[in-house]
């Protein structure tokens, strides 16, 4: 049985920032062509009048500044609201697989080996490009990376399922070394035209390469990794297959991300909190003595509650990283950004957290030390 590593990750950027200020007036100007558009059956009852967003409400309640896209052209656009993908032949390479191969090109550039070490591909992301075939043996092909490769979903909480899974097939002997890549257009299925969360979400990608401790030269040791689930009807998307099947025909909106962003709030803080809390002393760890927490970005209240039950303290943000002001939430890809962008300091022995949560309920725990 080996022990595992993380040994690099890496990020593809989207090409298109939007700040609150123009993500805002677009959903403000949509909202007036709807007013005027409906204004007799507004007048007579029929039809509710839409209200405005606001940048100020944005930022207090969600911490979130701005937000990268794949297409920004439709998605400030208040006739269109959405994101211009269009559809790609199927001998091209699919667009969340090739942001998934930028952001393994970037974690490639950062390890010691090259894709032949690499034994498996796991693509853990909260939207699949489609059925089958499967994204991660897209990214394996362009790659010629061998063995095997399968996609997985766990919405927000898919890169810590990922990476345990990873590591277990380390363990078990399977693989050498595992990629795991989190690929979210989370664009694709956000409604833009929902005040309570028009504003959330932001597309990324981001990759890790999770390696037999014997093998590897530096890196991080995965010290202990655990998995929650618990079923919530709070935060829900029902795209799927069989939707063309109902026979009474279906509304569209309850097709993209719905929430009760209040519940989730309520009831996600303290399940994440214990569940940390629990899992560090069950590995022997002090989590007051962690030197870093790279939580989930959903919402910058969110992660200061749980940063200062876990640490017993006011974290700073040295201590509780924060990306969700530029990125927005990029569900799975949040907190292997955060820990992407800031492990360079750390010493070795130093111990820190890579923790997801999100629909589902789901959560996931992965502590490191730095070797
Ligand atoms: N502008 C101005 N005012 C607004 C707006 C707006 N845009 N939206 C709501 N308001 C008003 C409301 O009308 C309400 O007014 P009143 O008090 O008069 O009724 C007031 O503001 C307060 O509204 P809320 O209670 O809704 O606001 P909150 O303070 O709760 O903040 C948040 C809303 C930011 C959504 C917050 O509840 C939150 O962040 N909750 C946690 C959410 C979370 O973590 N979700 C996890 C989802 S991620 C996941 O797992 C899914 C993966 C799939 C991703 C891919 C799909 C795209």
């Amino acid at each position: 049985m080996s022990a595992a590593v993380i040994a690099a990750t890496g990020l593809f950027t989207p090409p298109h920032s939007v700040s609150n200020a123009e993500l805002v007036e677009a959903f403000n100007a949509y909202v007036a062509l709807h007013n005027d558009d409906n204004a007799a059956a507004i007048a007579s009852g029929e039809v509710a009048a839409l209200i405005p967003s606001s940048v100020e409400f944005v930022e207090k309640a969600s911490g979130i500044k701005s937000r990268y896209v794949m297409d920004k052209t439709g998605v400030i656009d208040p006739r269109v609201m959405r994101p211009n993908l269009p559809e790609r032949p199927n001998d091209e390479i699919s667009i969340l697989a090739e942001i998934a191969v930028a952001a393994t090109r970037d974690a490639l550039g950062r390890w010691d080996k090259g894709p032949e070490r690499i034994d498996a591909v796991i693509c853990a992301a909260s939207n699949m490009q489609r059925a089958y075939p499967a994204m991660a043996i897209e990214v394996q092909q362009a790659l010629s990376i061998g063995g095997f490769g399968f996609d997985m979903n766990v919405a927000c909480s898919s890169a810590t399922f990922g990476i345990k899974t990873a590591a277990d097939y380390i363990a078990a002997g399977d693989a050498r070394a595992v990629l795991v890549v989190n690929p979210e257009i989370t664009s694709g299925h956000l409604n833009f035209r929902d005040r309570d969360s028009h504003f959330i979400f932001g597309d990324v990608a981001t990759a890790v390469i999770i390696e037999a401790a014997d093998e590897a030269t530096g890196g991080w040791d995965i010290l202990g990794t655990r998995l929650k689930t618990q079923f919530s009807n709070n935060i829900r998307n029902n795209f799927g297959f069989l939707n063309r099947c109902a026979p009474d025909g279906i509304g569209a909106a309850d097709k993209l991300f719905v929430q009760e962003g209040r519940k989730v709030f309520r009831e996600v803080v303290p399940m994440v909190a214990d569940m940390i809390v629990a899992h560090a002393a069950d590995l022997g760890l002090d989590p007051t003595a962690l030197k870093r927490l790279w939580l989930h970005q959903a919402n910058i209240n969110m992660n200061e509650l749980i940063g200062r039950r876990v640490l017993g303290r006011e974290p700073t943000r040295e201590e509780n990283v924060i990306i969700l002001d530029e990125f927005a939430n990029t569900s799975s890809a949040g907190s292997i950004i955060a820990f992407h962008r800031a492990n360079d300091d750390f010493a070795s022995g130093e111990t820190g957290l890579i923790c997801s949560f999100g629909a589902g309920y789901s959560a996931g725990t992965v502590f490191v030390r730095k070797r």
